[in-house]
């Protein structure tokens, strides 16, 4: 494991999440006497798991998590990262935010980097793309030992796409009058990965880290398990990409305590559903990190905007428009 870095003064956010020690999660499942489970006793297992279920990362994946992961499409891993090391990721975005707003700069290596205004009426950075190039922190933990497991998982040979595809990517969530993003419409993340490869979807896994305290009813990522196993069509098809945000009576939502790891399959149906709460009070945050096995295709500085990005501000130019008329 890479030496935890000390950063030279104590990283305090500026919005932390909430810490309450009455509030802790339940166990996670106990799979010691699961470890050596055929995959065909695993799915058994499985069977009678919960959707719910928050699993422990270990060394190694597991049979069950393999084949909960297999049947479902996604797994909870319960407090990968601690409390100080979520303060200091959070510190470190909130460094690199104030960083980009200084110089002025909307874009990292072809992505736009989404600002909008916070609560407070003040410029706030939605979404960024290829955050562990700006920060040699974010960077040393993304390739922390503890997830080698995860990246295991994705391919004997995957790598972290540090400088492909968007990169790490570092999303905000609040609803605020000018906020940019209080929610995510349903989508999969196969699409991206058609406009990136030119290529039918195939199994692809995306790794998020979850900064805040969100109970299901307070909005936070919605999967709807088993979507990964679908056809082509159906992963295109099946609802309207980045249109509806509507609740689907099959969705599971996925509740986080802070330093929660989840994975799921990029061909699954999901959503993030915006939180009942105004203001800070409602604010979310989540990392995802592309691991990745394709021919390496760095970007930098000189390259284009990616036309899915493009296609994704078009839409959210018709959403804006179609809320206009309704209203
Ligand atoms: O914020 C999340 O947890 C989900 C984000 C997501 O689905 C995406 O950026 O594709
Ligand atoms: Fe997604």
């Amino acid at each position: 494991m890479n030496a935890p870095h000390a950063p030279t003064e104590p990283a305090a956010p500026r919005h932390p999440p909430r810490w309450d020690a009455d509030d802790l999660p339940p166990a996670a499942l106990d799979e010691a006497d699961q470890l050596a489970l055929t995959p065909a006793a695993a799915a058994a297992v499985v069977a009678r798991l919960p959707l719910t279920t928050r699993f422990g990362l270990r060394a190694e994946i597991t049979p069950v998590q393999a084949a909960f992961l297999a049947r479902h499409g996604y797994l909870v891993f319960d407090r990968v990262a601690s409390r100080e090391e979520i303060d200091a990721i959070l510190a470190e975005v909130d460094r690199v935010e104030a960083e980009l707003l200084a110089d002025g700069r909307r874009k990292i290596n072809g992505v736009p980097v989404w600002f909008g205004l916070d609560p407070d009426g003040r410029d706030y950075l939605f979404r960024m793309g290829f955050t562990s190039v700006l920060s040699e922190h974010l960077s040393r933990f993304v390739h922390d030992a503890r997830f080698e497991p995860v990246r295991r998982l994705i391919g004997d040979d995957a790598r972290i796409g540090e400088r492909e595809k968007d990169g790490v990517v570092f999303n905000r969530y609040v609803r605020a009058e000018g906020s940019l993003r209080p929610d995510l419409a349903w989508h999969t993340d196969a699409l991206r990965d058609v406009f990136y490869n030119r290529r039918m979807p195939g199994p692809m896994l995306n790794i998020g880290l979850h900064f805040d305290r969100i109970r299901p009813h307070e909005g936070g990522l919605r999967l709807l398990p088993g979507t990964h196993t679908q056809g082509v069509a159906s992963t295109l098809l099946r609802k309207v990409h980045f249109v509806s945000n509507r609740s689907d009576a099959r969705e599971v939502p996925v509740e986080t305590w802070p330093g929660d790891l989840t994975v799921h399959d990029g061909r699954m149906w999901h959503r993030v559903e915006g939180s009942p709460y105004a203001g800070w009070k409602g604010l979310r945050r989540s990392m995802y990190v592309p691991y990745v096995i394709d021919r390496y295709q760095p970007k930098d500085e000189n390259s284009a905007t990616p036309a899915y990005l493009r296609l994704f501000d078009a839409i959210m130019q018709l959403r804006k428009k179609a809320a206009k008329r309704a209203r």
